[in-house]
């Protein structure tokens, strides 16, 4: 899973990716080139379990953050959209809008002032109009094909793009189109933009820490057309904290009256807007965390751990978290009737523990 951050040039993205990646050394600010960085999702669970466990190792889930560089003014004295942004947005299975809220006159803002709407706006407007060209020259290419040839798949296309077409002509994103798993399944290809899950994270500066909600709020209100998360965060002074120590790192985020670091909250967000979940598999070698789809049965979650588990499962053995911690070991849950077999079609659960039986 892959997510991109995307937004104007100095908005904080590089500021807030060197949060999430803690290697701020040797990322520059002003590089050009877009830059990938594999994140561990934090997971008290498992850093619980491997207390219990004590394995050679522990395998943190992980979530791809792509740092794409922002838009900046042209000659003209306008922002414009490039082909190679477009490419670079299109490349993930989730967005978030990089957006600056923080005043600094140091730090020009491409579009001249600081104005979060705005700036939200320019970019669901730029990628509705990619998306649409997109959908036209689709839909021609189909009318086309269809005079030559009788292709069932191509007949099926043609009014999946249709319906898509006229809720983007109408102004409205993808994603607030209701659209069934075939459907989609048949749309996967085309890398829509405003089809993608979108949260907005804004990056405010210091001063703005006891009136966020408000700002927050009030960012909303002029935006209730759009139905996605906002969260706030403080690049400047959470890059600041990201290289104290982790105990330090809490007692100066209290201090400045920050509840959640950028990092939680973003992968919080990306995991609820994606519909995923974890499980874990534990052992003395590893305790490992895995990320499944949310309605992913048994067989599925085995086969993210290998494919031969998919095709040669037999049963799995399931405890939850939950009642692990409250026994305190597999034979004590087995007692209390809290350690189950269960065959593939078993909905898994986020916080289960599973070992797979196979061939
Ligand atoms: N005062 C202040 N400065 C900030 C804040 N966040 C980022 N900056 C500064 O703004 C400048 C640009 O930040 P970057 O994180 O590099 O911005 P970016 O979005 O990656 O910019 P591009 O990659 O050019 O699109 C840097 O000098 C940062 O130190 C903030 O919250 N407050
Ligand atoms: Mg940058």
């Amino acid at each position: 899973m892959q997510i991109g951050l995307v937004g104007l040039q100095y908005s904080g993205k590089t500021t807030l990716f060197k949060t999430l990646s803690k290697t701020s050394s040797n990322i520059s600010s002003q590089k050009e080139e877009a830059s990938i960085e594999v994140v561990k999702v934090p997971d008290e669970r498992l850093d619980n379990l491997t207390k219990i466990f004590n394995p050679k190792k522990q395998v943190n889930a992980t979530i791809e953050v792509f740092d794409i560089p922002g838009l900046k003014m042209s000659e003209e004295n306008k922002v414009k959209i490039t082909s190679t942004f477009l490419n670079s947005v299109r490349n993930n299975d989730a967005l978030f809008y990089v957006i600056r809220a923080f005043k600094d006159e140091t730090i020009i803002h491409p579009m001249g002032d600081v104005n979060p709407v705005r700036d939200i706006e320019f970019l669901e407007t730029e990628f509705l109009l990619s998306d649409l060209a997109f959908l036209e020259n689709r839909l021609e290419k189909l009318k086309k094909d269809l005079q030559k040839s009788k292709d069932e798949r191509l007949k099926r296309e043609f009014p999946v793009i249709e319906k898509c077409y006229a809720h983007c002509e109408k102004e409205q994103p993808l994603r607030s189109l209701h659209l069934d798993d075939n459907e989609l399944k048949m749309l996967s290809g085309y890398q829509l933009i405003t089809l993608k899950p979108l949260a907005i994270a804004i990056n405010f500066d210091e001063d703005s820490i006891q009136s966020v909600d408000k700002e927050i709020n009030d960012i909303k209100n002029q935006l209730i057309k759009l139905d996605v998360p906002v969260i706030p965060f403080f690049a400047k002074i959470e890059l600041e904290l990201s290289n104290l120590s982790e105990e330090d790192q809490k007692i100066f985020m209290e201090d400045y009256g920050i509840k959640e670091s950028a990092l939680s909250k973003i992968l919080r967000t990306s995991y609820e807007m994606l519909g995923l979940q974890s499980f874990f598999t534990v052992g003395e070698d590893e305790c490992r965390a895995w990320t499944i789809k949310k309605n992913y049965n048994a067989q599925q979650a085995a086969g993210v751990i290998h494919s031969d588990f998919y095709n040669k499962f037999i049963r799995a053995e399931v405890v939850h978290y939950d009642d692990f911690i409250k026994y305190g070991s597999f034979s004590k849950c087995k007692e209390a009737g809290a350690w189950r077999l269960e065959g593939k079609e078993y909905i898994v659960k986020d916080g289960d523990i599973l070992n797979i039986r196979h061939n």
